[in-house]
């Protein structure tokens, strides 16, 4: 086996967004297109020699294909070992996990999370640091700068590694050890989680439960938590073996996509509880007997609940939430007199805030909530503590969930999603409502008039990085917010995202269709925006 130093040439199009590069899967086949954007990912990592690096990805097509090049481009590139999840798999969490447990300096993580999967859909990488985080935006814009100025890449030509089979194996000069994909990650969740309650809970048959894994990722492990450890009956988890393309659906943790469990939790003899995760099983939904549970408000009860749990017994240093997730977890913060601090989407903007200890648990309205057990956000951890929460509390989740907007009141939160807009328009119509921002404040649309509005900015309290243009947000009087910005994880042209929430403390009006509540928020969105002009749509696409 000799090294070979094959010549590239430049793509234009490798930036990673949101979360890493996310792209069709015939894109990534291009000849050096997935070698570039890796070798563009070891040269920002430096010297590569003897470090161990962690592979894994979420069994969508074209993922063992991926890892096999992989292998060999770590192994030209000097690493000393390289970890490999059982059958190429490895859920977000789960590659966070292990790459903290096993002190790597990074780890490669194949995904495109919950978009859908197979030979003419999506597929993404992403690099993860030592810290088992997403890498911050000083690090995947040098991976960008690397991928603009790339001529050749490190490999090395060699037999496919056996993926199946737990072991070692030798490629160069570097180990390569197939490890089994759920145990680290099971055994973290034992340790942080009150099982022993759990069980009870679950062995009572009242309790009926159901965990929606979508054909992704999150099958084996939840298997392993839910049925093995924890005693719930067999086939609690549906759609539980993953498959390349997700048994032809859409991975997305939501009420549309997520529809056979929906029917689960609706019907005749309704579930006590239902959640489901994504296609790399760092998202959750969850929801009670014909009852949604907003990911926000999950947020704001997971924090005020946390002293229930053994893991989170000693307290929680501060919480964090992405600056369009509703501020239902403000209020409880405030309450427990602990820091909330607000930063832009992406979970990258999070691993500083931890690793300084300034937060332990953060969360989004895009259905991801973590702690500092991880650097990633975590779906089956968000539902092991619902359960240990339900438990412990011993009352439906419908309950608890009614309980906490009796003491804070309630934040009504929804999303609109404007998918596969023209990406130039889009980006007109956001240039035109920037360009708008200095003189909105005081204007009236219908029955609000607008507070103030301005160009989400953040400097991380940490590090005092800067992130300019992170979403335009728009305060009204009665105390709404509106919050537009395009979406970072698309594949094809662009999604407008807009976000309304608006606290309600009136005891009299916690039950209402947030469409409802929301609608004069909504109404003036589109007239400000001028919504219907540039993208064509009158309603969104997907409301969340
Ligand atoms: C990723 C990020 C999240 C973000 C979400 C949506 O999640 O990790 O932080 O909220 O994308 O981002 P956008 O609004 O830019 O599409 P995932 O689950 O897709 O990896």
């Amino acid at each position: 086996m000799t090294i070979k130093v094959i010549a590239t040439q430049a793509f234009d199009n490798q930036r990673p967004g949101t979360s890493g590069l996310r792209k069709k899967v015939v894109e990534f086949q291009q000849p050096h297109y997935l070698e570039n954007f890796v070798q563009a990912t070891f040269n920002a990592i430096g010297d590569c020699n003897g470090k161990l690096l962690v592979v894994g990805g979420d069994g969508r097509y074209y993922n063992r294909q991926a890892v096999q090049i992989i292998v060999r481009m770590a192994a030209a590139n000097g690493f000393g070992k390289v970890m490999i999840g059982q059958g190429a798999i490895l859920s977000t969490p789960a590659a966070s996990c292990v790459i903290r447990k096993y002190n790597a300096c990074g780890g490669i993580v194949l995904s495109a999370s919950h978009n859908p999967g197979g030979p003419d859909e999506d597929f993404g990488i992403k690099f993860n640091g030592a810290n088992g985080g997403p890498a911050p935006e000083k690090v995947t814009e040098e991976i960008f700068a690397n991928t603009t100025s790339i001529t050749e890449y490190r490999t090395c030509e060699s037999a496919d590694i056996d993926l199946d089979a737990i072991g070692s194996a030798r490629v160069l000069d570097t180990d390569v050890e197939i490890i089994d994909s759920v145990t680290d990650y099971a055994d973290l969740m034992e340790s942080i989680f009150d099982f022993d309650k759990m069980r009870s809970l679950l062995s009572n048959r009242r309790f009926r439960m159901c965990f929606d894994a979508m054909h992704a990722v999150t099958g084996p492990y939840a298997v392993e938590i839910l049925e093995k450890r924890l005693g719930a009956a067999e086939g609690t988890v549906m759609n539980a073996v993953p498959s390349e393309d997700f048994g032809g659906g859409h991975p997305d943790p939501n009420l549309v996509h997520a529809h056979e469990l929906v029917e689960r939790m609706n019907g005749v003899e309704p579930m006590a509880f239902g959640a489901a995760s994504d296609g790399d099983g760092d998202r959750n939904m969850v929801l009670g007997s014909g009852f949604y549970i907003n990911p926000c408000d999950s947020l704001a009860l997971l924090l005020a609940n946390a002293h229930l749990i053994p893991g989170y017994k000693g307290g929680v240093n501060g919480v964090a939430r992405s600056m369009p997730t509703g501020r239902a977890v403000d209020r409880v913060a405030a309450a427990l007199d602990i820091p909330c601090y607000e930063t832009p989407t992406g979970w990258k903007f999070f691993g500083n805030l931890m690793d300084a200890g300034k937060i332990t648990l953060c969360g989004e309205e895009s259905f991801g909530t973590g702690s500092d057990h991880v650097r990633e956000k975590d779906g089956l951890w968000a539902v092991l503590f619902w359960l240990n929460i339900i438990a412990e509390r011993n009352q439906p989740a419908r309950t608890i969930v009614r309980d906490h907007w009796t003491q804070y009141g309630r934040d009504y939160f929804t999303r609109h999603d404007f998918e596969g807009v023209d990406a130039a328009r889009a980006a007109e119509m956001i240039d035109a409502l920037r360009a708008k921002l200095p003189s909105l404040a005081g204007q009236t649309f219908g029955e609000l008039t607008v507070e103030s509005a301005d160009d989400y900015h953040y400097v991380d309290p940490v590090d005092g990085s800067e992130s300019a243009k992170q979403g335009i947000r728009i305060y009204t009087q009665d105390g709404g917010r509106i919050v537009m910005r395009l979406s970072g994880t698309g594949t094809s042209g662009a999604t407008l995202r807009v976000y309304f929430d608006r606290y309600q403390p009136d005891p009299a009006l916690l039950g209402q269709d947030p469409q409802k509540a929301l609608a004069s928020l909504i109404e003036a969105a589109h007239a400000m925006a001028c919504i219907e002009q540039y993208t064509g749509r009158v309603r969104p696409d997907v409301i969340t």
